[in-house]
């Protein structure tokens, strides 16, 4: 039985950039999911690094960072029933030419360095990036 729950998620800037937001904070509500912060705003270098901080040995990890901090972002806390996993399941998978069509990645999103949006992959993980990126 799922728990209610808060995940982590922000549309990157590449979707914000091609006002993709409105559709796709319809797609989490439409879910049954609440939006209970949403903030559009920068990430600093530093809350990149920390966020990103399991790939920084990859080859794209200069150029993930660049894309993150280089135009606004969607903070957003989600919750609800098993937050963290649908939240996950209505992104679609990491590589968008694997994510099935319906989720977020497999419409908007076009490759895997610019993939539209960010979601936690576990409670303990979404408990830390809310306070990574809304200070408390
Ligand atoms: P996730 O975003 O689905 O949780 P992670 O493995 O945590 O996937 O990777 C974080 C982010 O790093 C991805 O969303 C994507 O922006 C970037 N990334 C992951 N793998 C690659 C890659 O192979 N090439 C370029 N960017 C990547
Ligand atoms: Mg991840």
């Amino acid at each position: 039985m799922a728990a209610i729950e808060k995940t982590y998620s922000m549309i990157k800037p590449d979707a914000v950039r091609d006002r993709k937001v409105g559709e796709i904070i319809s797609r989490i509500e439409r879910s049954g999911l609440t939006i209970e912060r949403m903030e559009l705003a920068y990430v600093t270098v530093e809350q990149a690094d920390e966020n990103y901080k399991h790939l920084k040995d990859k080859p794209f990890y200069p150029n993930l960072i660049a894309f993150m901090t280089g135009g606004p972002v969607v903070k957003m806390v989600i919750s609800g029933l098993g937050a963290v996993a649908k939240m996950r399941s209505l992104m679609g998978a990491t590589n968008p030419l694997e994510a099935a069509p319906g989720t977020i990645r497999g419409d908007f999103a076009i490759d895997v360095n610019s993939n539209v949006i960010h979601g936690s992959d576990s409670v303990e993980n979404a408990e830390r990036e809310i306070k990574l990126f809304f200070g408390e």
